[in-house]
């Protein structure tokens, strides 16, 4: 009795332990002056890392006439969906080479859940609303995250050597640059700061930027 009790303790404290300890990535985004950078996609390239579970399927919102969020990353062959829970319908499209797509006026649910399963950048936009806009962009990895308010981003991966990239949707010449980083074994996260080359904000006419 006694010693069953052991091991059953023993075991808890071996996966308390692995989750804990997980190693990976955590990477800070900034600007060329040391701003942060929000909304930036972190990924990583791996041999045979597409091996791993179906991606997940997501959804791009439509509210107070903006796409929420305004960034979305996803793997090779995940499904979004677009519930417009605006009261106007819209009319949302995408003419990126790597998803097209026409979504005719709609309102609810109504509007057909898009396949994204070509890697790339994918913009999206709404015939009735100019100013709305959103990036999707699709990697053929599953180890991505996006920057948070403090362009910090954290990747778990198992030990090894890896490429990993930074895109944002605003640097200037689409530039994404990469940093090639080692991830030990049960170590603390290996850190980088990445420095993206962006083009100026554009401001709108009521001061908001776009
Ligand atoms: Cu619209």
């Amino acid at each position: 009795m006694h010693r069953t009790t052991r091991r059953a303790v023993f075991c808890v404290s071996l996966l308390g332990g692995a989750s804990a300890s997980a190693s990976g990535i955590a990477v800070q985004v900034q600007d060329a002056n040391g701003k942060v950078l929000p909304d930036t996609v972190v990924y990583v390239e791996a041999e045979g890392a597409a091996a791993g579970g179906k991606p997940a399927s997501v959804q791009i919102e439509q509210k107070g006439l903006k796409f929420m969020p305004l960034v979305t990353v996803v793997q090779v062959g995940a499904t979004i969906n677009f519930p417009n829970n605006d009261k106007v319908r819209h009319h949302i499209y995408s003419f990126s080479p790597a998803h097209k797509f026409d979504q005719k006026l709609y309102s609810g649910q109504a509007a057909a859940p898009q396949v994204f399963d070509k890697a790339g950048t994918v913009v999206l936009g709404c015939n009735i609303h100019d100013k709305m806009i959103a990036y999707v962009k699709v990697v053929d990895t599953p180890y991505f995250a996006k920057t948070d308010g403090a362009g910090a981003a954290r990747i778990e991966l198992p030990a090894g050597k890896y490429v990993v990239k930074a895109w944002h949707y605003n640097t200037v010449g689409g530039a994404t640059p990469e940093q090639t980083l080692t991830v030990k074994a049960g170590a603390e996260p290996t850190t980088a700061i990445f420095k993206l080359p962006m083009k100026p904000v554009v401001v709108d006419d009521a001061g908001t930027s776009l």
